[in-house]
């Protein structure tokens, strides 16, 4: 007969050996992060009107619809949110739309910083980028004609591709690198939001403007720190 005072212990070793990948604390209900600065922490590039309603409403948003979809879908539950973006084409549009949101947003506050606080490139990405794209300004260059190409709505990423050479590639809507679907596949160092509610109050149609002013507020350290993890 099994005795009341066991079930903690059965749990404990349930839990223990649940994969990582079922385990709750890793998936839905996925939450908002909070900026890591103040929404004005980034002025004058981006004002502090814009990165809160970016933050607040639409990352909100699609945390909120993410949950949505995984919460009408039950096998779905308990997946971690990288294993919900990374094959969008065996999940919904819903999945791959929000998944996506969820994870170019995080990642995108977490690669900028107030200006001058965000560092400077580490040796090895420097080397990298010289020796991918022939000086830094030609990367800086490539970027920005990639945020200018992408027609409507999307993202352009600085990545490490399968080869290990770093590589400027613009994915739509909210796809990115990381998905079986993406033209060129890879590891994301760096992300910037193309869509127009991430600049269209301060710069309108001037998007190559806000893709200029955007270089004061990357942060260098972190994207450094990205590289230095994909080499390891
Ligand atoms: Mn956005």
């Amino acid at each position: 007969m099994l005795r009341f005072w066991l079930l903690p212990w059965l749990l404990t070793f349930l839990l223990a050996f649940t994969p990582a990948e079922l385990a709750l604390a890793d998936g839905a209900p996925f939450s908002l992060p909070p900026l890591p600065y103040p929404s004005a922490a980034l002025e004058p590039a981006i004002d502090a009107t814009t990165l809160a309603i970016h933050h607040d409403l639409h990352h909100q948003a699609y945390v909120a619809n993410l949950n949505n979809a995984v919460g009408a879908d039950p096998s779905l539950q308990g997946l971690g949110l990288e294993t919900l973006l990374k094959r969008p084409s065996r999940r919904s549009a819903a999945v791959r739309n929000n998944a996506g949101g969820h994870w170019n947003h995080s990642f995108f506050w977490e690669s900028m910083a107030a200006p001058g606080q965000g560092g400077a490139p580490s040796a090895a990405l420097l080397e990298a980028i010289d020796r991918d794209f022939g000086s830094f300004a030609q990367f800086q260059a490539s970027f920005k004609a990639a945020g200018l190409g992408r027609f409507g709505s999307g993202w352009v990423w600085l990545i490490v591709n399968p080869k290990g050479a770093l590589e400027v590639v613009s994915t739509a809507n909210q796809d990115n690198p990381l998905m079986d679907l993406a033209e060129r596949r890879g590891t994301p160092l760096l992300g910037n939001d193309i869509w127009e509610h991430a600049y269209y109050l301060q710069y309108q149609n001037r998007r190559a403007d806000y893709l200029d002013a955007w270089w004061s507020v990357v942060n260098w350290e972190v994207v450094s720190g990205r590289y230095a993890e994909r080499l390891a």
